[in-house]
Formats: C-alpha cells, structure tokens, sequence
C-alpha cells in the first residue's frame, strides 16, 4: 500500500469522522457575525479553538479541513494547530481552493477557481503539517435547466487536475463535487444531478490518470431541495443517495464522507445513520463517515456567541452533537 492509500485510509476508522473548520474568510465573517461575534483575525483563531481544543475531540474525529490562515495560528496548548492536531493523532488537512468565479458560459453557473500556483501553494502547506487536501465544486440546480452538463464537466475537469498536482505533492485529495441543497427541486432531480456529477467526476478521473485508491469522494446527500415544503424520510434520502453512488463510484476509492449542506443537525445526523443502514443493507464497498461543518458547529455556536464565560457549556453541546453524529456513522 502507498503512504497516500494509508493516509486516505486511516481517515475511515470506526465511529470518528472529519470536521470541516476550513471557512475561508469571507465565510468565517459571515458565519461569525451572524451570531453577533467579532469578526476579527483572533476572534477567528478563538473559533477554531473553541472546537479544536476540546478534551477529548480526538475519539470521535479522525481529520480536520483547515483554511490557510489557521495553519499559522496557534492552539490553546501553544501549538500550531495542525501540530496540535498531529499530537492527537487527528490529520491536519487544508482547503486549497480558491472560491468560485462565475462560468463565462453560462451566466448563472459558478466555477471553482485556484488551480494557478497550486503546486507552490501545496508545497508550503506541506511543509506546514497538511496531509491531505480539499477542493469543492458547486452544483447549482434550477428546474430543468440548471445545472448544465458544460458547467458539470468544466468543475469536473479542475477537480480532476486538482487531485493529479496534489497526488504529484505527495498528499491525499478530498474531492467535494457539491450539488447545493438550494431550491425547489424534487429528491429525484437531485438524484439525477447527483448521477450526472458524480458520473462525469469519475471518468474524467480516469482520463487524468488520478489513483482512485488514494482519493476520497466528499459528496452531498440525494435530498429535495430547501425551498420545498416536502421534507424527505432519512430512508428515502438513503435509498435515493445509495443508488446513486453504487453505480456511479468506483469500489476502489479509500472513501465516501458527506457535507452537511444547510441541513439543520438532527436531519444531518438522522439521513447519515439510514445512509450508514442502507450501506450495510446494499453491500456498499467503501468506508463512509461524515465530514460536516455547519451541522456539527451550528448549536455551539448559538451558545458560545463568542464569550470566554461560555466556552465549556459550547463545548459541552458540540460534545453532544459529534457523539450523535459519530455514532450515526457507526453500524
Ligand atoms: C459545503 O461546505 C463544506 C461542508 O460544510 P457543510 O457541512 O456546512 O455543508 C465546507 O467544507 C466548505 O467547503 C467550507 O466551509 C468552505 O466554504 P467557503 O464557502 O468558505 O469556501
């Protein structure tokens, strides 16, 4: 086995998962002032804190997807936080995307960008701790028109260069193709774009001579979209997610994990269990586990609202909430 198989690999041990703490800026700002927190550089810094120094965070996590800025800032133990991480046994990973620029071809799609200078950029974040790497896509879908199979391929194609300069680097690529929950549309619409993205995803994989067994899938769940008044079952979401990816992802790959997406954490945690069932129930090849962001901070969040006196009662609740999650990851 290659050291990029058993890095991928040991991302997948039983009942511990990833935690996406790779907001970028922008997003980090948005997420923090929307509950009433400075969205200062340190107050950042005491963002990820909050979750990454928590007693006993390594049992139930297995990786966590930083954003370049936290890679050069220090944990509550005075460490780095990737060597914080490190000293846990939990593997520092690095978001090296760059955002989304809108698709020239079509006006209302959005292409990830971030591709330039990426192999300096993986060198740096190498040197820095970082063992693997995340790049995402977006899907957007809109009725029958979007999303357009230019736009799916033109993702598909970056993320597929993507993953060849980071296996070149020696590190293991985290592909998330997200098809966004946003919307009107119907479980089987989702199903449908899932199909087509996660298709096209793996053949232009192969055309780029990417090594399947040293890639992870970060893919979103088969679910009728957010704006809808229908609220799907865990099992149909299971059903419709699963028959998804049996045909489209090769059996090879080290793993599957899932995004959250804007589901509220009781569904996310409820749809990964029936997914985790149904996995079980249909055979499923690879190693599935969760690699949330929102659904694992959202409730921590609410109470920490960034005050030192409310740090142990929001780790308390993210506690809770990453013993359900893992669990549902847990057959
Ligand atoms: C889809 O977002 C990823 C998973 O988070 P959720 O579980 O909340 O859906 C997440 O890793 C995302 O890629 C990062 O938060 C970075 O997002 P931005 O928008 O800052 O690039």
């Amino acid at each position: 086995m290659t050291d990029l198989v058993a890095i991928a690999r040991s991302l997948f041990v039983s009942g511990k998962g990833l935690l996406a703490a790779d907001e970028s800026v922008h997003t980090a700002t948005k997420r923090l002032a929307s509950y009433g927190i400075d969205t200062s550089e340190e107050m950042r810094r005491q963002y990820r804190d909050l979750f990454l120094s928590m007693p006993h965070v390594e049992d139930y996590l297995s990786g966590v997807i930083l954003f370049e800025e936290t890679l050069k800032q220090k944990a509550s133990d005075k460490k780095l936080f990737p060597n914080s991480l490190s000293a846990r046994g939990i593997a520092p990973g690095i978001k090296v995307d760059g955002g989304t620029e809108p698709f020239p071809e079509s006006s209302d799609e959005f292409i990830t960008k971030g591709l330039l200078g990426l192999s300096d950029r993986l060198a740096v974040f190498k040197k820095q701790g970082a063992v693997f790497t995340k790049w995402r896509g977006v899907i957007k879908i809109e009725g029958d028109i979007l999303p357009s199979s230019q736009a799916i391929h033109e993702n598909m194609k970056r993320l597929a260069n993507y993953a060849k300069e980071v296996q070149t680097a020696g590190m293991v690529p985290i592909l998330e193709p997200e098809v966004l929950l946003q919307g009107n549309h119907s479980i089987i619409r989702a199903k449908a774009v899932l199909q087509e993205t996660l298709g096209t995803l793996f053949s232009v994989l192969e055309e780029y001579s990417v090594d399947r067994a040293g890639v992870v899938l970060k893919t979103a769940m088969a679910l009728t979209g957010s704006d809808s008044s229908k609220k799907d079952t865990p099992e149909e979401v299971a059903e419709a997610t699963l028959e998804v990816l049996m045909e489209t992802v090769p059996r090879q790959i080290a793993g599957i994990v899932f995004l959250s997406g804007g589901q509220d954490p009781d569904e996310a945690t409820d749809n990964l269990a029936a997914i985790t069932k149904r996995a079980k129930d249909v055979s499923a090849p690879w190693p599935l586990t969760f690699s949330y962001a929102r659904a694992l901070q959202k409730e921590a969040l609410e109470v920490w609202k960034g005050k030192p006196e409310n740090i142990e009662a929001a780790r308390a609740v993210f506690l809770e909430r990453l013993k359900k999650v893992s669990a549902a990851a847990t057959l």
